[in-house]
């Protein structure tokens, strides 16, 4: 009997062909889990509306000067907030009074963010940075939101710090947002990555990536090389070997925004590493710059769920413990090959 090719293609993506919204894609997702109540859904969905209330602030970043930058009014007499404080409003204002989360923590705050007395705690814990890369706004480059969902550990009332430092392995979902030619939300809940485009014209994010895989052949390195002489030997040397200088891989196109969102992207969909290792250029931050709860953990989860690696350069990122909210540590994600590849320069000559 003829295979129906249909049958085979609807065996690899059920939503080929099909215009999907990110809700329905969600509440698919949710599904799959029997027992949901369907928290983790509003969570998710109300992540996607702060991503379309974001976005049309940051289309519209180059005309602050017109309509007023921070600590300044605009010709409505309104003060207008910096684009990363607005960020953060918008995420913290969504998410403080619906009862789905027991604390949240935030990039741009030092502490965690309670949830107000007011308002009922619930069993998720939501950590973000509003607007990571956010230094680039002002000449046009692109910049993203990224989220990371837990489970709380405490049992009962307002959630803590320690509800906030746990580890990258028992998240419950993570994803980010880019604010770049287009608008696209990526996030995983353990059952693969999924990207999702936003048409504007009508506000609804479409399924436009369906089960992204990192591709076995890399084609990027991201790195500040700038910061070179800051390095220890095994980076240098493992950065050498990305240029193909050993003779023995061709070498690999450098590309660098200094937007973490946007380098990860573009590796994540293209092939390639990013990282950000310990330097010496600052005596005061020698363990890199990247923080992990808000930036390494959910991108190291992503990049596992695409079938890539994420690590400090001597450790799995989603197996460390966090000390601090704040805590940087040095940060290898993308190809596995890669990272693993960055892991044994480290060894041999660190
Ligand atoms: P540098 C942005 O400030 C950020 O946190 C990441 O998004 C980005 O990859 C990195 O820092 C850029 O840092 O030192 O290269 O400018």
């Amino acid at each position: 009997m003829a295979v129906n090719d249909d049958s085979a293609v609807v065996a690899k993506d059920p939503y080929a062909g099909k215009i999907v919204t990110i809700e329905r894609f969600i509440l698919d997702q949710q599904r799959i889990y029997p027992d949901a109540t369907g928290t983790l859904t509003n969570i998710l969905y109300d992540i996607a509306l702060a991503a379309k209330i974001i976005a049309s602030k940051t289309t519209r970043a180059g005309l602050t000067d017109i309509l007023g930058s921070a600590d300044k009014e605009n010709v409505q007499g309104e003060v207008v907030q910096k684009l990363d404080e607005y960020a953060d409003q918008i995420l913290f204002k969504l998410n403080d009074h619906t009862g789905r989360l027991a604390v949240m923590a935030s990039e741009e705050r030092a502490e965690i963010i309670p949830i107000p007395d007011h308002f009922p705690v619930g069993p998720y814990v939501l950590l973000y940075d509003p607007l990571d890369g956010s230094s680039n706004i002002d000449v046009n480059v692109s910049v993203g939101t990224i989220f990371a969902i837990y489970r709380r550990k405490t049992a009962s009332g307002r959630g803590t710090l320690e509800d906030c430092l746990q580890k990258g392995r028992d998240l419950v979902a993570a994803g980010y947002v880019i604010y770049g030619s287009s608008t696209m939300l990526v996030y995983s809940t353990g059952q693969g990555v999924h990207g999702f485009t936003l048409d504007p014209t009508i506000g609804e994010f479409f399924l436009s990536h369906p089960n992204i895989r990192i591709p076995e052949k890399p084609k990027f390195y991201s790195v500040n090389q700038g910061y070179e002489q800051f390095w220890s030997e095994g980076v240098q040397r493992y950065t050498e070997w990305l240029q193909g200088k050993d003779k023995t891989a061709k070498p690999l196109s450098m590309r660098y925004i200094g937007s973490l969102v946007a380098d990860f992207h573009r590796n994540l969909l293209s092939g390639g590493v990013y990282y950000y290792p310990a330097d010496t250029k600052d005596p005061g931050q020698t363990s890199g710059k990247l923080r992990l709860v808000y930036e390494c953990a959910p991108m190291a989860f992503l990049a596992e769920q695409a079938g890539g690696k994420a690590s400090t350069g001597t450790e799995r990122i989603l197996e460390m413990q966090p000390s601090a909210l704040h805590q940087r540590v040095p940060f290898f994600v993308g190809n596995s090959l890669l990272v693993e590849k960055a892991q044994e320069f480290i060894r041999d000559f660190d």
